[in-house]
């Protein structure tokens, strides 16, 4: 098996065991995941300070996760966490919850924006107040630092690589996005739609793209819309862990189960009977508990003015160790790693 081009490690392909087994130890077992004290004193970090993780909705069990990993960073803090917002992911569903961080004299905000520009308002509110503003997973146009899951266009690049390779570089395709404002989904599909200018692509083609909402039945619904609409599909990008195991539930009881191409962002919990039945060769995602433990000792350090935030400055995110502030797209980020392939045999290993 080639690995990949953006450099993403295969177990049983190019990359050697020893390097493959390094490399499931860190996405399967960092500090956050095993939720282990943090053996690393921050002793400048402030104790006592509430901050608000303000995921996409409180239901998807991908930023329950995330959010759990923020809950152990900010323990081994001595902060205390507050998770809030809708069920349904909306801006308006998220305005409530910073309202009331900011109510309440938060020192710090987590969020996961569900519209880059809608919450604005609320969010430039908050940091006039000083309260550190912090995005993870979906950017928004407001906030001091990004905690991106992985490089972007990696995500996007790789998406569309994979299947590819699965389609023998040939047939129509379509995109089972989550809302049409998130961020994090937008930007991985403009890199995806610059993957496919390349003369690899020429036979492939992608004929649209869907809004499943992150809402498991919508989802179910759109992938049913979309392959009566285009009878000859033979591919699907799920960018989404929703997204992708509502894709995975339709097609394994139908008759395009195998025939169909399916691949994307997926939780190994939900994607691994999908694996094992063949419904699904691979998928990628990175640990979303490591996002939101990386996301607490951001805000913390933050908060506690250990970093301005600016581009070069370093801070300590417990047993994840120590990562660099670096300039994206919308301003400052810190990059988690590389995602990861998952495939039928690795993904018993993931607890997540
Ligand atoms: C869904 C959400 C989330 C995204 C993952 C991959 O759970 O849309 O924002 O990062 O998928």
């Amino acid at each position: 098996m080639k690995r990949l081009r953006t450099g993403h490690l295969r177990v049983g392909g190019f990359a050697t065991l020893a390097v493959a087994a390094v490399m499931v130890a860190v996405l399967a077992s960092a500090g956050a995941a095993t939720g282990s004290t943090n053996r690393v004193n921050s002793p400048s970090l402030t104790k006592g300070q509430t901050v608000y993780f303000i995921p996409k909705d409180t239901v998807n069990p991908y930023e329950v996760i995330a959010d759990q990993g923020g809950k152990i960073s900010l323990t081994a803090i001595g902060d205390k966490q507050v998770v809030s917002s809708g069920t349904s992911d909306t801006a308006a569903a998220q305005e409530p919850s910073i309202q009331t961080a900011i109510e309440t004299g938060a020192a710090g905000i987590v969020i996961a924006g569900n519209d880059p520009a809608a919450l604005c308002p609320e969010l430039n509110q908050a940091m006039a107040k000083k309260i550190a503003v912090v995005t993870f997973d979906s950017d928004t146009n407001c906030r001091q630092l990004f905690i991106n899951q992985a490089n972007t266009q990696q995500i996007g690049e790789s998406e569309v690589q994979i299947l590819g390779k699965e389609m023998g570089y040939k047939g129509q395709f379509a995109i089972l996005s989550a809302e049409s404002t998130a961020t994090n989904q937008n930007a991985w599909i403009a890199w995806m739609k610059v993957e496919m200018k390349k003369p690899l692509y020429k036979n492939m083609q992608l004929v649209k793209v869907y809004y499943g909402n992150d809402d498991p039945a919508t989802s179910l619904q759109v992938t049913e819309s979309m392959l009566q609409a285009y009878p000859n599909l033979k591919g699907i990008i799920a960018p989404t862990t929703v997204g992708i195991s509502s894709a995975a539930q339709y097609l394994a009881h139908s008759k395009y189960k195998g025939k169909v191409i399916l691949t994307g962002l997926g939780l190994p919990s939900q994607m691994k009977e999908y694996l094992y039945d063949g419904t699904v060769a691979e998928f990628e995602l990175w640990n979303p508990r490591n996002l939101g433990y990386l996301a607490g000792y951001a805000v913390a350090a933050i908060a506690s003015h250990v970093i301005t935030p600016k581009v070069g400055q370093t801070f300590r995110a417990g047993n994840l160790g120590t990562y660099t502030i670096i300039k994206g797209v919308g301003g400052l980020q810190v990059v988690l790693g590389p995602p990861f392939v998952f495939t039928k045999a690795n993904v018993g290993q993931f607890n997540f």
